[in-house]
Parts: structure tokens; C-alpha cells; sequence
């Protein structure tokens, strides 16, 4: 059998802090991607437009309340509903560029306090709904300080953007990067994860991102898609 056949195209997700960049990032990379002929998908989570997304919507703008379980498995279900998708356009040879992913769901929830504090939720517990998601082949984990990202102007309405809750998705995105195994190495499972610093300017930002994607979008990947987490 020809061993060429079961290449495919890679998955690729930007993880990081609020205003580090990914939203601009993902859009520069995809159309970049398309400019020089490869077939690219942009996708981003938490992907407001499906039912589920829309009651996720109306909680980030506090416009309906949700106990944080729920919520939580919200957004893992508004992932799974578009992993057949990520899966089958990967195999048919099309680049999936994605805007946050599982590591989002766990820092934000994980982050969450009672009035004293304490965790609401495990770390383990926010993980466990999305073991099992399409692996990505590399995350690109954007880290910016509370002050770089200050410059880049006050926080929104959203519920989450409040300045002691971002220190503690900093942290808790630091706890995943280095169980991800942090730059250069190759982390849990299939993915490979690189911390990029994000507090610089975009044009440079934009040149590592290029060097870590193009190689990858070139060469392909072999094997088929691997399971988040397993
Ligand atoms: N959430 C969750 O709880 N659970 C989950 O499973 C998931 C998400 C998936 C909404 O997400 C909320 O959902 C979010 C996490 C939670 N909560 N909070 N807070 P979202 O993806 O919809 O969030 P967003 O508000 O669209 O993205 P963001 O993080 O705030 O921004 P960003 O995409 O990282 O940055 P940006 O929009 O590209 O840039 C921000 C600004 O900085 C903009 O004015 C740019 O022009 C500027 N910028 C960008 N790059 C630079 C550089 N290099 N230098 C200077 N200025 C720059």
C-alpha cells in the first residue's frame, strides 16, 4: 500500500490569555494559509452561532445565569458537536485553524471561586468532558503579562473578564503549559506545545507563527487524527 495515503492535514489551535492576540493571530495565519493554496478551515470556541453556542452567548453576557457545571459542559458540548467536522475536514486534506480550544474550558472553569475563595470546580473534573476531543497536532500558547495586555485596553462587559479572574486562568494556563510539556518538547499524548510570546509586536508574533505552522502545513501529518488527553 502506498504509506503516502494516510497522510493528512494538521490541526492547529491558539490558546492563551484574554487580548494576547489570538482572534488577529488565527485570522492573519488562515488567510496567509489560503493566499499561498492551502485549503484552510478558521474555526473558534466558543462557537456562538449553534444552539448551544447561543446559550453560552447569553451567559458570557450575563444575560441568562447557568449553575457552572452546566456551563461547563456547555462548552465542552458546543466542541463535540463540531469534532466530526474538525475530524473529517483533517482527513480529507484541509487545515484546521482554531481559536481556543479544550484548554480554555479547563482554565476558565478551574479558575472559578466561591465567595471564600475555594475552587468551585477540580481541575480534574474540568477536564475529563473533553478527553477524547480531535487532538490538536500543535497548540500555540499565547502568554502576555496582565500589564502587556492592559496596554492593549480595558477589559469587556463579559463575565470573565475581571482582572483577579484573569490572574488566575494565567495561572491556570501555566499549570497546563507545563503538563503539556512546555516549549519545544512534545507534551501529553500527540500534541506538541510551544508557548510563543505574545507581548510583542504583531508582526513579529506573525513571523514565529509562520515558522511553526509552515513546516507542519507542508510536510502533513501520518496517522489519523489522535484523541485529546488519551
Ligand atoms: N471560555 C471558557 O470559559 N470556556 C471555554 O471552553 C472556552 C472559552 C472556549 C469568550 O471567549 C470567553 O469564553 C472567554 C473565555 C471563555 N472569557 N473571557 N474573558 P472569546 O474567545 O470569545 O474571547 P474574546 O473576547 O473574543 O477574545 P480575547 O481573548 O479577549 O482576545 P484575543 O482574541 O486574544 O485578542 P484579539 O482580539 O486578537 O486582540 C485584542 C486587542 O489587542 C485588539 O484590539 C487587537 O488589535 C490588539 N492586538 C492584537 N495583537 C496585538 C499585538 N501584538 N500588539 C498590540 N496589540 C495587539
Amino acid at each position: 500500500s502506498n504509506p503516502t495515503s494516510s497522510r493528512r492535514a494538521p490541526f492547529i489551535v491558539i490558546e492563551g490569555l484574554d487580548r494576547s492576540g489570538k482572534t488577529t493571530q488565527t485570522s492573519k495565519l488562515a488567510q496567509r494559509l489560503e493566499g499561498s493554496g492551502v485549503d484552510t478551515k478558521l474555526v473558534k470556541f466558543p462557537d456562538r452561532t449553534t444552539p448551544i453556542g447561543k446559550m453560552i452567548d447569553s451567559y458570557l453576557r450575563s444575560a441568562s445565569d447557568l449553575d457552572d457545571h452546566a456551563v461547563h459542559l456547555l462548552f465542552s458540548a458546543n466542541r463535540w458537536e463540531l469534532a466530526p467536522t474538525i475530524e473529517r475536514l483533517l482527513t480529507a486534506g484541509t487545515t484546521v485553524i482554531c481559536d481556543r480550544y479544550a484548554f480554555s474550558g479547563i482554565a476558565f472553569s478551574a479558575s472559578k471561586v466561591d465567595a471564600e475563595g475555594a475552587p468551585l470546580l477540580p481541575f480534574e473534573w474540568c477536564r475529563s468532558p473533553d478527553v477524547g476531543l480531535p487532538a490538536p497536532d500543535l497548540v500555540l500558547f499565547f502568554d502576555i503579562t496582565p500589564e502587556k495586555a492592559k496596554e492593549r485596553g480595558g477589559y469587556g462587559e463579559e463575565r470573565y473578564e475581571k482582572e483577579e479572574m484573569q490572574l488566575r486562568v494565567r495561572k491556570a494556563f501555566h499549570r497546563i503549559a507545563e503538563e503539556m510539556g512546555e516549549d519545544e518538547k512534545v507534551g501529553r499524548g500527540a500534541t506538541r506545545w510551544v508557548t510563543v510570546d505574545a507581548g510583542r509586536g504583531m508582526d513579529e508574533v506573525e513571523r514565529d507563527v509562520w515558522t511553526l505552522v509552515e513546516p507542519l502545513v507542508r510536510g502533513g501529518v501520518t496517522g489519523p487524527v489522535a484523541k485529546l488527553w488519551t
